[in-house]
């Protein structure tokens, strides 16, 4: 077989065909485990170990990417300081969004979700997870080279991080203050380095409220192509 660094190019995959019976169940249970996720607005200040953080991160890069690129990278903020400084630069932004730049017909879209300009979970949660797209590689000697797929590559690990924390038994929410170059200065990112999505993550406050929201049926958000 063909090597690269002396690793094989290409390794066995091992996997077991299992009965239908057995898929139904297990992707029925998967589904309901998925429909019970909430976008959570209130957190407890209850703090969540590094080691926790450091394994839903793990498992957001096992995410599949353009040329296996892997770019991204997940700034995670406990630092009291510093979360306090991007509440302050959010809520400047998404003040501005909500007094003038977002058109009326965006606010009305939202007013079901009873959100505004403050974002008091943004110092509250005991983590902020910070994801940015790394639009091309700067290595160390100062040369850059292509990513590929980068927005559908990192929305894949944002995914699957939302799940991995679901899973825990955490929540989370998908904040997009904007715009977001805030986060690169406060972070210090590099120019290559984009901010994409800003996660908080904790246990849910409680008690705290959800909107009553209803999901789309199957029927409207798919398409079959049967024999
Ligand atoms: N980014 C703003 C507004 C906002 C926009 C959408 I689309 C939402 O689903 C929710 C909020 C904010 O975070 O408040």
């Amino acid at each position: 077989m063909e090597k690269t660094n002396n690793k094989p190019a290409h390794i066995p995959y091992i996997s077991k065909e299992i009965s239908e019976e057995t898929l139904v169940e297990k992707t029925a249970s998967f589904y309901n485990f998925s429909n019970t996720r909430r976008s959570i607005r209130e957190f407890s200040t209850t703090p969540i170990a590094k080691e926790v953080i450091e394994n839903l991160i793990k498992t957001a890069s096992t995410a599949p990417s353009g040329a296996h690129k892997q770019p991204w990278i997940f700034c995670a903020i406990s630092n009291k300081a510093l979360k306090s400084k991007i509440r302050i630069a959010a809520e400047k932004e998404e003040k501005e969004n909500y007094d003038s730049r977002m058109s009326e017909r965006w606010k009305k879209d939202l007013e079901p979700l009873a959100t505004n300009h403050e974002k008091s979970f943004l110092e509250e949660a005991p983590w902020l997870i910070v994801v940015f797209k790394k639009t091309y590689e700067l290595h160390a000697n100062g040369e850059k080279s292509n990513n590929y797929y980068v927005n559908e590559s990192v929305g894949i690990a944002c995914g699957t991080l939302l799940a991995a924390i679901h899973a825990a038994g955490l929540v989370s929410l998908t904040h997009t203050p904007s715009p977001m170059n805030f986060l690169s200065k406060l972070l210090k990112r590099p120019a290559n380095e984009k901010p994409f999505l800003l996660i908080p993550i904790g246990f849910a406050k409680q008690p705290t409220q959800i909107p009553n929201l209803t999901r789309k049926p199957l029927a409207e958000v798919s398409v079959f192509y049967e024999a």
